[in-house]
């Protein structure tokens, strides 16, 4: 596993795909790690010579970022983990290796970075409200509870309800926690003092993709004057996308809604995530610093040519 220690066992590409498919290893950051880390294990077990290396590798790559199409961090991911076999010099299985672990590396410490930025703008005791599960606003919220009296409305998150798994974590992060039905949270806005959520992609216009709902809830804090701040790695930065409208949704399963038993006849629709707008969004916090929507792309490059430095 992605985050698991030295005496691992090997991640076979088609496991991690499996684990990444039906949501055993899911969240933006964790599932790209967690495909990085099956690179990464391939180029160091595989017995063959360079060139069948290779194309296993861009085999696996694409079976890899074909198991979620909207986190666009899985892409990046892959992309940076995979970029050697595009070089014609040096030890491309030794590059792979350094790369994946680079990538996995600077991709925890990014989280650390981002939870101790977004802490400081809770600036007060207070409630602050999330959407789905977040690694990234967890350590946020977790974060900022070590120096104010936190609260946190953690919102069920249908059809999955990641809000159990928010909770759970909060509480063992000693933040005291009140879970909510999706559908009250523009009820219990009023008493909110900021929203904080995770993101799968940010288009380069600042158009925020993440788990469905979260458009619900910008909206209800535009609506009662609450800051909405979107705690995200800047590998969930996507140039490619101008906006929200370029990426793609991912739609699953219905009977993640209802078992078809119970609704015969009846069309599900499950669309999970979905786009909240660039002009919803009071400031992203990145591992490069806390930015406007509109200077994330920017955010994104300075980070890029921070980590080719390295
Ligand atoms: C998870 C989700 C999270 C982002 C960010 O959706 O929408 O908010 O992935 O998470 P799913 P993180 O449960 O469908 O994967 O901050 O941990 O990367």
């Amino acid at each position: 596993m992605a985050d698991a220690g030295p005496l691992r066992t090997v991640l076979t590409v088609g496991r991690a795909a499996r684990d990444i498919e039906t949501m055993k290893v899911r969240g933006a950051g964790r599932l790209a790690r967690h495909a990085v880390q099956a690179l990464h294990d391939l180029a160091a077990t595989h017995p063959g010579p360079d060139r069948a290396l290779q194309a296993e590798l861009r085999r696996a790559a694409k079976r890899l970022v074909a198991t979620r199409p909207t986190a666009v961090s899985l892409r990046n991911a892959v992309e940076e983990a995979t970029s050697p076999l595009a070089s014609r010099n040096g030890d491309m299985r030794a590059a792979v290796l350094t790369a994946s672990q680079r990538f996995i590396a600077r991709s925890h410490a990014a989280v650390e970075t981002i939870s101790l930025l977004g802490a400081r703008l809770l600036d007060g005791d207070g409630w602050v409200l999330t959407h789905c599960n977040s690694a990234c606003s967890v350590g946020v919220i977790a974060k900022a509870r070590e120096g104010h009296d936190i609260r946190a409305f953690a919102c069920e998150t249908r059809p999955r309800r990641q809000g159990l798994l928010t909770a759970a974590q909060l509480r063992q992060r000693r933040v005291p926690v009140t879970l909510i039905v999706d559908s009250a949270m523009n009820l219990v806005m009023p008493d909110v003092d900021w929203v904080v959520v995770g993101a799968d992609t940010i288009a380069a216009n600042g158009d925020v993709v993440n788990k469905v709902g979260t458009s619900l809830v910008a909206l209800s804090a535009k609506q009662h004057g609450v800051p909405f701040y979107v705690a995200a790695e800047t590998y969930k930065v996507a140039p490619w996308a101008r906006s929200g409208r370029d990426v793609r949704i991912e739609q699953r399963a219905a009977r993640e809604v209802v078992d078809p038993r119970d609704a015969p006849g009846v069309g599900v629709y499950n669309p999970v995530f979905d786009v909240t707008p660039a002009r919803l969004v009071t400031r992203i916090v990145t591992e490069a610093g806390v930015v406007r929507p509109s200077a994330v792309r920017a955010a994104a490059a300075r980070a890029r040519d921070r980590s080719r430095r390295a």
